[in-house]
């Protein structure tokens, strides 16, 4: 198997990224974001080609969920994907910039790794208790800790002490508020169950333009299922799945950046978060298609 067919430890994803900034230097800069609980740097790339220097960008990040493996394997295969143009590609990244963060939870990801692989939340102490770690997906300030999250920090879904207490969810909401003029697509994968979704999510109200975004994820969807024979879920993340409020995909959507979804990838419950390593290759080109479909429509769009 190639090394994108792989799962990757931590360090050996550091190194990646710094192998692939020096072997695509006039494509890809790195860019530092913040740094984590622990301290480690977030790191994330920027691709862009050509002159123009202005240009609209797409953000995506991956790995907010520790044991969501694939999430961060997604992130290398999509940016593999980018300096190895295809048509699509090239189209794209003609109208667009790319971000990508490959692990926004690297303190998690590398607990992973360690010491328990089913972790979600990051690694972040609070005074008042002996539980570990705050759901990054529940920190951001969009109807935080309301239904849907906990204000617990044994919690799974624990909220935090306030919206972005996290350095990881203040890095990149920062981040995405300097750029909010230039970002236009906001994209965040997780795993598992085959769903597109978007806002909201942090409550059960319809998005301002919730039909355009059903179209694009239904689109996204159907090329999936005609591509790679596969079914993915897709609507308002309300009620698709559950109210999760505090989520990174709402709260990017109410900062202006109205094309907002998360993916969660393969697969539907077999494997879960234990995705065998066979199965990466196809779990991210059948997301890697949906991606093009939707960022080819926002660029119709914009
Ligand atoms: O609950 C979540 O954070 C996501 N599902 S997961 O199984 N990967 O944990 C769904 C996120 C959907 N979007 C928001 N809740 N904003
Ligand atoms: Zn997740």
């Amino acid at each position: 198997s190639s090394y994108y067919e792989r799962y990757h430890s931590l360090e050996d994803i550091y190194y990646w990224i710094n192998r692939t900034t020096q072997e695509h230097p006039e494509m890809v800069k790195v860019v530092l974001i913040g740094s984590s609980y622990e301290k480690r740097p977030l790191y994330a790339l920027k691709i862009s080609v050509g002159e123009k220097q202005d240009k609209k960008a797409i953000w995506i990040d991956c790995g907010i969920h520790a044991r969501e493996w694939i999430s961060p394997a997604f992130c290398m295969w999509f940016s593999l994907s980018y300096y190895n143009q295809n048509q699509d590609i090239t189209h794209i990244l003609n109208h667009m910039d790319v971000y990508v963060l490959p692990v926004m939870n690297p303190d998690g990801y590398k607990y992973t790794w360690t010491t328990n692989r089913m972790w979600r939340k990051n690694r972040s102490y609070s005074t008042d208790s002996s539980c570990v770690g705050v759901d990054l997906n529940r920190n951001f300030d969009a109807n935080w800790c309301t239904e849907g999250a906990s204000d617990k920090p044994c919690s799974e879904i624990y909220c935090g002490a306030f919206p972005e207490s996290e350095p990881e969810s203040e890095a990149v909401a920062n981040f995405l508020r300097s750029h909010k003029d230039s970002v236009q697509l906001y994209l965040t994968i997780h795993s598992y169950s085959q769903m597109l979704l978007f806002p909201y999510s942090c409550t059960l109200d319809e998005a301002e333009n919730h039909n355009e975004l059903l179209v694009m994820a239904q689109e996204a969807a159907q090329k999936i299922r005609r591509y790679y024979r596969n079914t993915y879920k897709y609507g308002a993340g309300g009620k698709t799945i559950y109210l999760a409020p505090g989520g990174s995909d709402d709260w990017a959507y109410n900062l202006g950046i109205k094309y907002s979804f998360t993916f969660e990838l393969q697969d539907r419950g077999r494997y879960g978060f234990l995705l065998p390593p066979s199965h990466i290759s196809k779990a991210c080109n059948e997301a890697l298609i949906a991606v093009k479909t939707i960022a080819l429509r926002v660029i119709e769009k914009t």
